[in-house]
């Protein structure tokens, strides 16, 4: 029996979306050969971010970082295939754009550790936490 391919909660941040980034993170995913399975644009408020975000609580920039998601609209996608945490996270790049591999999203568009225009689902279990904080009730 084939096995169902894996998922990947992708965000397009509020410093990518605010630039006119969108389009270029959905292209970059579309030609890695995954799918976009679903798709919605929203803004989180302080609660759901800290939510989003809780594994980060204990750290000194969580502030700044909840201030930051919760500063404009973010588009949350699904992304769909095989091995797709790691692939997505390789065309992301490093967190810090300055480390990340040329031709990747970061390092083409990031500006900053924290301006760094995506989020990616780090394995499958945070895949589960984000899509309920995201996509759930
Ligand atoms: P990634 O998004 O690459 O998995 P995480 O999960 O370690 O990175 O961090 C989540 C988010 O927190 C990052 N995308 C970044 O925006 C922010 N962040 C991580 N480390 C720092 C830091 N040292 N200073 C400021 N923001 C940070």
């Amino acid at each position: 029996m084939d096995e169902k391919p894996g998922r990947s909660l992708v965000l397009v941040k509020p410093d990518g979306v605010g630039r006119g980034l969108i389009g270029k993170v959905l292209s970059a995913i579309e030609e890695e050969g995954l799918k976009i399975a679903e798709l919605a644009m929203l803004t989180l408020d302080k609660e759901r971010a800290q939510r989003f975000y809780g594994v980060h609580k204990e750290k000194g920039f969580f502030g700044d970082l909840i201030e930051f998601i919760t500063s404009g609209p973010i588009v949350a996608l699904v992304v769909e295939g095989d091995d797709v945490i790691p692939r997505v996270r390789e065309i992301m790049g490093a967190t810090n754009p300055k480390e990340a591999r040329p031709g990747t999203i970061r390092a083409r568009f990031g500006e900053s550790i924290q301006r760094n225009v995506v989020h990616g689902s780090d394995s499958e279990s945070s895949f589960e936490y984000e899509y309920e904080v995201i996509f759930g009730s």
